[in-house]
């Protein structure tokens, strides 16, 4: 529909009025657009500056007009995307029409919305692709070339759409297309872990994007690029509040609030999901008791659900932290968890509902292994949720850190849709300051192979629901996007939440394809650029590896989750300490998790157990995760552990040393702006690596007694002046 109020007119064009038509518009009048638009990030990947000549001069003939017929709001929207799009990238207006009048048309919709589509008989092939699949063909309607993209749903024109967009954004051929694809996974969610004061846990880039205390009268424009980049790579949901929730989320007026944003994301095909704090029942309704198994327990949830449906019809459903961290839960009441995840099952299946709930739950029990404990907890409930639940499990079984083997309820629980949580925000990584680019970390994740049913049985395939048979699958991504200009704080942390969706689509995607893709959207056409920022993102990983938890160590940061503190701090759990994770000591290094220390290598199927659990077989990646080992012990490399160990540090370190100065290189290829904001933040990776390598080092030395070998930089500042250093890096305490 054509918006007749001003105001909507501009709201719906922030965007594209803003940005990407002042460019448009002094090109066709001749001026020089060499100053462009600001580049500060806020564009994201969706950039839609004018292509390389060659290639406008290939696509032109093909993108002459859009075709999109019918009014829904996200027909409206994919009109708007193509038409801002096409006419950036062309440099010249591509109009919107109602009709083929020659050639190059791009006709969107679906056989329902558009009689040319229905005219091409597609309902078979469509139908076979879902609602959320599409095709793209190059066709002919009548004697004119015209290129096709066709849905099932609106939603899957729209997706449609964006992939179309990629391929010029990417210099694809669009002249002979045939596409089709489809998800692999039917819920692509964001977790923010907001909360209703604008703060957000673990967000490193500005404050919410819900903006609570303004809503529901004022509903920020920006919510409408927020929906649009979502959409642009296939995610289709958010997780509105944080899991660490309080129940004010769901009273009549916070309420309100949501369906507010639903409506601001429903045309880009993205629901909302809340978090229910579990106590709810006894905080807003005053009950005695948040007993699962309470019949007025399930009726106050029953009624809450039927309340909330009848505001926001496509409600998506719940996310459920519960008995973790101190969060009420059935524990509390000496129920299960699947107790709990069906008491909020029962209440959402009328309405199509789902439960997600987390599988993040350790116990504080001393002298236990704290990575074992979420499978002990749940796996003996495989079979026995409710058909709308699905476990949301992280993707390694402690919390997030740089490098953990994939955790074992993947492949142990045939009866259950498991669906993954990643985190998109750098909580462990570096947070907004270090590159480090999660899509080869994620790779490595979906490529493990758990031996459920044998050879093959990749993480990927038990989560795709192929491997088991599922028909509900999901992925979520604990999100990384906050108020910040440029959306992530890190201007190469957009490749993160870029990276999730594409792989929330297509878990096969080689992590090379998709920071290919970003870079040459975001950033330049320019190959050998793009090259060096794809090399960059591909190594960056690894390198955060080697300088913070190398070797299979994990969970040795500060407070802040941000520096090294192998010493640790006092705190009220030991499994938070990080010295209970390390475990140095005279004799060595590492957490024994074979049948000499706790066995929970043991919960992996073989062979895979067999393998991480004999030190000749155990991968080095994973060594100290698996093994306590001694420090002279012989490293496949011929250097004894100690010295292994401080040559991955050094190793960590010279990344950070020698990508600043390949970074600095490219000044001049893109923009200032941006080559500005990552250079700065690249100065305080180096120095943070830095930090990691010597207080690391310096620590385990005390118990190693090794000298540091060849090769490795000495520390310029002693154990002592490091530990008084405050979270993040700076000297707090002044020298007498
Ligand atoms: C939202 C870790 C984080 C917490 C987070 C928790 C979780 O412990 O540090 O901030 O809480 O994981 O995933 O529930």
């Amino acid at each position: 529909m054509i918006p007749k109020n001003t105001k909507e007119i501009f709201r719906r064009f922030h965007f594209v009025s803003r940005i990407m038509f002042p460019a448009v518009v002094a090109l066709i009048a001749g001026v020089s657009v060499s100053a462009g638009p600001v580049e500060d990030g806020y564009r994201l990947w969706l950039r839609y500056d004018p292509l390389p000549a060659e290639k406008v001069a290939a696509y032109r003939s093909h993108v002459t007009a859009v075709v999109v017929t019918g009014n829904s709001g996200t027909r409206a929207a994919i009109r708007r995307e193509l038409v801002g799009a096409c006419s950036g990238l062309l440099g010249r207006p591509v109009p919107a029409t109602n009709e083929v009048n020659g050639a190059g048309a791009l006709i969107v919709g679906t056989p329902k919305s558009s009689t040319i589509i229905a005219g091409l008989k597609l309902d078979q092939q469509l139908d076979a692709l879902g609602p959320e699949g599409f095709l793209i063909r190059s066709v002919k309607i009548g004697s004119h070339p015209a290129t096709v993209i066709a849905s099932a749903s609106d939603l899957g024109a729209l997706y449609g759409t964006f992939h179309f967009l990629r391929l010029m954004q990417t210099l694809q051929p669009i002249d002979a297309l045939n596409v089709s694809e489809k998800p692999r996974f039917g819920l692509r969610v964001l977790d923010h872990w907001d909360n209703l004061d604008g703060s957000i846990e673990r967000g490193y880039a500005g404050r919410s994007l819900w903006n609570w205390s303004e809503l529901p009268e004022k509903v920020d424009a920006r919510l409408v690029d927020y929906a649009r980049a979502n959409a642009s790579i296939g995610i289709n949901g958010a997780v509105l509040n944080n899991v660490n929730s309080s129940a004010k989320s769901l009273t009549p007026d916070y309420l309100k609030k949501t369906v507010a944003i639903a409506d601001a994301l429903r045309p880009y095909g993205m629901r909302v999901y809340l978090v229910p704090r579990f106590s709810s029942p006894m905080e807003l309704g005053g009950l005695k008791t948040a007993d699962p198994l309470d019949p007025e327990v399930a009726a106050w949830w029953q009624a809450k659900a039927d309340e909330i449906y009848q505001l926001i019809p496509d409600f998506g459903g719940f996310l459920v932290k519960a008995s973790s961290e101190g969060q009420p839960g059935p524990l509390t009441y000496k129920r299960t968890h699947a107790d709990g995840a069906n008491m909020f099952a029962a209440a959402l299946a009328p309405h199509g509902g789902v439960v997600m709930w987390r599988a993040f739950v350790y116990d504080a029990k001393p002298g236990s292994d704290r990575a074992g404990q979420a499978y002990d907890a749940l796996q003996p409930f495989d079979g026995k949720f409710a058909t709308n639940v699905l476990l949301q499990v992280k993707n390694g079984p402690l919390d997030f850190q740089p490098r953990e083997p994939f955790h074992p309820l993947f492949g142990s629980m045939p009866q259950t849709p498991v669906m993954p949580e990643l985190q998109i925000t750098q909580e462990y990584l570096g947070q907004a300051n270090h590159v480090a680019f999660l899509a080869t970390m994620w790779r490595e994740f979906f490529d493990s192979d758990t031996f459920a049913k044998g050879p093959g049985s990749t993480v990927a395939k038990v989560v795709d629901g192929s491997l088991f048979g599922q028909k509900l699958t999901g992925i979520a991504g604990v999100a990384n996007t906050g108020s910040d200009r440029n959306w992530t704080g890190h201007p190469l942390a957009q490749a993160n939440w870029f990276a999730f969706g594409r792989l929330a689509w297509n878990p096969g995607l080689s992590a090379k394809a998709i920071a290919d893709e970003w870079g040459d959207m975001t950033f330049t056409h320019d190959r050998a650029t793009a090259a060096e920022i794809t090399r960059i993102l591909l190594e960056s990983r690894e390198a955060v590896v080697d300088y913070m938890t190398p070797l299979g160590l994990a969970h040795i940061m500060n407070d802040p989750h941000y520096g090294p503190e192998p010493w640790g701090h006092p705190v009220p759990r030991e499994d938070w300490n990080p010295v209970y994770h390390h475990r140095a000591a005279a004799d060595g290094l590492g957490f024994e998790r074979t049948a000499k220390g706790f066995n929970t290598v043991s919960q992996y199927h073989p062979p895979v157990r067999d393998r991480f659990a004999d030190l000749a077989t155990c991968p080095d990646e994973f060594l100290l995760w698996f093994h306590h080992v001694p420090w002279d012990y012989q490293m496949r490399s011929g250097r004894t552990l100690w010295d292994e160990l401080c040559l991955r540090y050094q190793r960590g370190v010279d990344w950070t040393v020698k990508t600043r100065k390949d970074w600095a290189a490219l000044a001049g290829k893109i923009d200032p702006e941006r080559h500005a904001a990552v250079a700065e933040k690249l100065a305080i990776q180096e120095r943070d690596a830095k930090w990691w390598r010597d207080a690391c080092l310096l620590y385990f030395q005390t118990f190693s007694k090794c000298p540091f070998p060849d090769g490795m930089e000495k520390p310029r500042r002693t154990l002592d002046e490091i530990k008084a250093l405050d979270g993040y890096g700076n000297a707090v305490k002044q020298k007498q």
